[in-house]
C-alpha cells in the first residue's frame, strides 16, 4: 500500500497548482468614486463560480448584481464593463423562460448597516478557459446595481444605475516565474534525469 501515497501526493500538490492560480480568486469592489467597498471572493465549484461578498458602504435594501462582459470599471457610470456577460445568446432575467444571461445573479440585500456578507453562485460559470469562464477574453467584471433586478425586463432587469465594480481578471504577474520559490535542493538531486 505504501507505494500508492507518492502518487496520490503528487496528485494532491498538482491540482492545488493549478487552482491557486484561478481559484479561489479575490477581486475587489469600488463605488462610483472609487472607494473599495470591500472583496468579491470567486471559487470554482462543481455546478458553478461560488461568489462570496464581503461589502460595506452600500444603501440597505435590495441591489441587482450581475457579471459584466468586460473587466473595464471606469467610473462614474461604469458603462466601460458593457452588458451582461451572455455567451449563449439568452435573455435577461432569472425568471424569463428564454433565459438567463450566464451574468444574471439573484438580488443581494444590503442590511441596514451598508454591509453584506452573502454567497451567491453563477451557475454554469467557470474560471477556465472554456466557453462559459468569468475568465473569458481577459475577464469579465462584477457590477452592483442601485436597484433590484426585477428578473424579466430586457435588457437588464430594470436595476437602475450600476453603483459598484471589480474586475474579474487574472493578476498580470500569475503569468511569470515566481522568483521567491528558491526551493532547489530537491531539484538538484533531479537533474541527471533530464
Ligand atoms: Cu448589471
Amino acid at each position: 500500500m505504501k507505494r500508492f501515497i507518492p502518487l496520490v501526493m503528487v496528485l494532491m500538490i498538482g491540482s492545488a497548482c493549478n487552482s491557486q492560480v484561478r481559484s479561489p480568486l479575490e477581486i475587489e469592489m469600488y463605488n462610483a468614486a472609487g472607494d473599495s467597498l470591500g472583496t468579491a471572493t470567486l471559487s470554482e465549484q462543481p455546478d458553478g463560480v461560488q461568489i462570496k461578498l464581503k461589502l460595506e458602504g452600500l444603501t440597505p435594501g435590495f441591489h441587482a448584481i450581475h457579471v459584466h462582459e468586460f473587466p473595464e470599471c471606469d467610473g462614474p457610470d461604469f458603462k466601460s464593463a458593457g452588458n451582461h456577460y451572455n455567451p449563449d445568446s439568452k435573455k435577461h432575467g432569472l425568471m424569463h423562460p428564454e433565459g438567463p444571461h450566464l451574468g444574471d445573479l439573484p438580488n443581494i440585500e444590503v442590511e441596514g448597516d451598508g454591509t453584506v456578507d452573502a454567497e451567491i453562485m453563477a451557475n454554469k460559470a467557470t474560471l477556465k478557459d472554456d466557453k462559459y469562464s468569468l475568465l473569458t477574453g481577459g475577464g469579465t467584471s462584477l457590477i452592483i446595481h442601485a436597484g433590484q433586478d426585477d428578473g424579466v425586463s430586457q435588457p437588464a432587469g430594470n436595476a437602475g444605475e450600476r453603483i459598484a465594480c471589480g474586475k474579474i481578471q487574472l493578476e498580470e504577474k500569475d503569468q511569470e516565474q515566481d522568483p521567491q520559490n528558491p526551493a532547489e535542493t530537491g531539484e538538484e538531486q533531479n537533474k541527471d534525469e533530464e
